[in-house]
């Protein structure tokens, strides 16, 4: 299907009363009506390690997603991503795969996956998966080829003979580059007598992009899984394709040091100006949207989705939706309410310029998505505050836009603790047990949890592939859907609200700070009941906002749609917009009618 430009945002800036507010001119019926399914999708990842297993051995599996699909359907989701479950020896827990074209034997088989797809359709609920472009495994056997240098993957990967070292004659790698997981990024490998770069870990070797047989490839792993009934990809770590070439003498420049240090061991972190964000990885995205749009062109069916992960600045980042003459990514993952807390503290003046960064420099006619949490990070809830994880649940959904959701923050699941001994993750592993915590992702990755039963529902095996967290008897699925009030009643009521409410798909978006600690959000549209969120997020004060210093066109009473888990008002109640209340931590979602 076309996209449809007519949805020309109109930013204005509300000097006001010293607000800096921000207004996106309400669309038309006639646009709204053509908006595509991922326009307002709510994606859902599930990591499958830890999702369900089905047949006792500790990790999750694609037959427990299976059967756990309807609890998607249940939760509202239109498209689940499932982390990698490609073939891989599990050094980075599948983002080094060994087989592109085959299912990793402890998730399951092809057979199961197409049982899984066939489920999905049945509901009406897509899958899409998680694309590994960068690099693969060095169990791969493109790899071994390429070290093995047979005819056609000679330059598979990146190779390099090495430098010398003037002063002592010995062979030293190519330039100063670093892994993300600590330690050089080059690898010396004997057979091959050249070094290999590697972004990610050593097992990690980069494809390489500048070798159009790699393009070619890749892009036959694309077409091979949309032959599988799978509705797009989200690709990963795409910042990191391309490389600079080496200079006429044949030798990659050294990044220059970044004037940080790591706070652990002194290291000198580099700028990675030569190793990340090159503009040719721009156009590699535009290629693959082509790969979409021609299999949709040939075989039919709903708009097959590319989503794009990427940590780079803002004017990076929106170059891959695209430009006026060449699609993009239809979205571009927005992290910036994970990154701008992360890096000012969270706080309501946080929480607009995470949204300011977005809506203010997303282009024209694209569509917006909002992330909290995904398995690289703690868990939402413990990094803004338990208080919050309503709150911030409730930001996602009533923004404009898609919504994306980390399995088990629709429960307000938490960190779990791990120890040095049960770690897995080898951004922890690569440090020691004194400062493993600082590097682990561990503690986002432990097993959802279903139920109050043994290993939380999640595996009857004994032993569970990592820990479960401590709360799950009081954070399940079951107790949240018996409880009358519960983080997961809230997420559902949140995705049924924005299901049947035109203003929250179509409608303008408006934001501000209150009082210095309360967010507040109206959406509104011509002939429709607006909608207004507001948020307590400071620590421990109450405070009284006046909502007609924000907007004079509120009505004087809002109805109480939606309240956190701790809100003593009443829902369907009626409460002053010039006179509300909020405790710390309370946040609500309240309409105009
Ligand atoms: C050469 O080796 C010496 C001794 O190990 C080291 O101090 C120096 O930094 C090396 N030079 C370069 C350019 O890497
Ligand atoms: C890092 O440097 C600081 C300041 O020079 C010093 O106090 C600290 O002991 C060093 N830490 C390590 C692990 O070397
Ligand atoms: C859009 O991107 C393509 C591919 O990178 C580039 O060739 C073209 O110049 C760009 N057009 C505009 C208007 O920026
Ligand atoms: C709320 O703000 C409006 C607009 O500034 C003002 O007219 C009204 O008096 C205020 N009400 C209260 C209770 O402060
Ligand atoms: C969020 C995410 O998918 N992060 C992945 C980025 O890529 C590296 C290397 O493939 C993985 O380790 C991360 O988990
Ligand atoms: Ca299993
Ligand atoms: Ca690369």
């Amino acid at each position: 299907m076309q996209r449809f430009q007519l949805l020309i945002p109109l930013l204005c800036c509300l000097a006001a009363l010293g607000l800096a507010c921000q207004d996106t001119a309400a669309t038309t019926g006639a646009a709204a009506a053509s908006k595509d399914w991922w326009e307002t999708a709510q994606f859902y990842q599930i990591y499958p390690r830890s999702f369900k297993d089905s047949n006792g051995d500790g990790i999750g599996d694609l037959n427990g997603i299976t059967s756990e699909l309807e609890y998607l359907k249940d939760l509202g989701v239109t498209a689940a991503w499932l982390s990698p479950i490609f073939k891989s020896p599990m050094v980075d827990f599948g983002y080094d795969i060994s087989d592109f074209y085959d299912i990793q034997p402890e998730y399951g088989t092809l057979d199961d996956f197409r049982a899984l797809i066939k489920r999905a359709n049945e509901l009406g609920i897509k899958i899409i998966l998680d694309f590994v472009p960068n690099h693969s495994s060095d169990e791969n056997v493109w790899f071994k080829k390429s070290v093995a240098r047979e005819r056609g993957y000679e330059d598979y990967y990146v190779w390099h003979d090495g430098r010398l070292n003037s002063s002592t004659g010995k062979r030293e790698p190519p330039s100063n580059w670093l892994q993300a997981f600590r330690g050089s990024a080059w690898q010396w490998v004997e057979e091959r007598q050249q070094y290999y770069l590697h972004q990610f870990a050593v097992q990690q070797p980069d494809l390489n992009y500048r070798n159009p047989a790699v393009v070619e490839q890749m892009k036959r792993v694309l077409r091979y899984w949309l032959n599988e009934g799978v509705a797009g990809f989200r690709c990963d770590a795409v910042p990191v394709l391309f490389e600079v070439q080496p200079d006429a003498q044949g030798q990659y420049p050294d990044e220059e040091v970044s004037g940080l240090t790591d706070d652990v061991d002194n290291r000198s972190y580099l700028k990675s100006e030569l190793i990340e964000n090159l503009p040719e990885t721009i156009d590699m995205a535009y290629q693959w949207r082509t790969v979409m749009d021609d299999y949709q062109r040939i075989h039919g069916g709903d708009t097959r989705v590319l989503l794009i992960e990427t940590y780079a600045p803002p004017a990076y980042t929106m170059q891959f939706y695209g430009n006026r003459s060449v699609e993009g990514a239809h979205l571009p993952f927005n992290f910036n309410l994970i990154t701008v807390p992360a890096s000012s503290g969270f706080s309501a003046k946080s929480v607009k310029t995470a949204v300011d960064n977005w809506l203010l420099t997303m282009p024209a006619g694209r569509v917006a998505n909002w992330v909290i949490g995904n398995h690289d990070q703690r868990r939402a809830a413990s990094r803004y505050g338990v208080a919050h994880t309503d709150a911030m649940n409730m930001l996602v959904m009533l923004l404009p836009g898609a919504s994306v959701t980390y399995q088990g923050e629709e429960l307000g699941m938490t960190d779990g603790w791990i120890s040095w001994a049960d770690t897995k993750d080898p951004a922890a592993c690569n440090s020691n047990s004194e400062t493993y915590e600082q590097f682990t992702r561990d503690p986002s990755r432990t097993p959802f949890h279903w139920s109050s039963g043994a290993n939380a529902g999640f595996s009857t095996a004994s032993q569970t592939w990592l820990p479960l967290a401590e709360n799950y008897k009081t954070l399940n699925v079951e107790v949240e859907s018996a409880a009358a009030h519960s983080h997961l009643q809230i997420y559902k009521s949140l995705v049924a609200l924005r299901r049947s409410s035109k203003t929250l798909q179509w409608g303008a978006t408006k934001y501000a700070v209150l009082n210095e600690q309360v967010f507040v959000v109206k959406r509104s549209l011509a002939g429709s009941p607006s909608f207004v969120y507001v948020a307590n997020l400071g620590e421990s004060a109450a405070v009284t906002v006046n909502l007609s210093e924000f907007d004079k066109s509120l009505p004087s009473l809002l109805t109480l749609r939606i309240r956190s888990i701790d809100s003593s008002k009443a829902e369907n109640s009626l409460y002053e917009s010039n006179g509300l209340s909020l405790a710390a931590g309370e946040a609500l979602v309240l309409s105009s009618n």
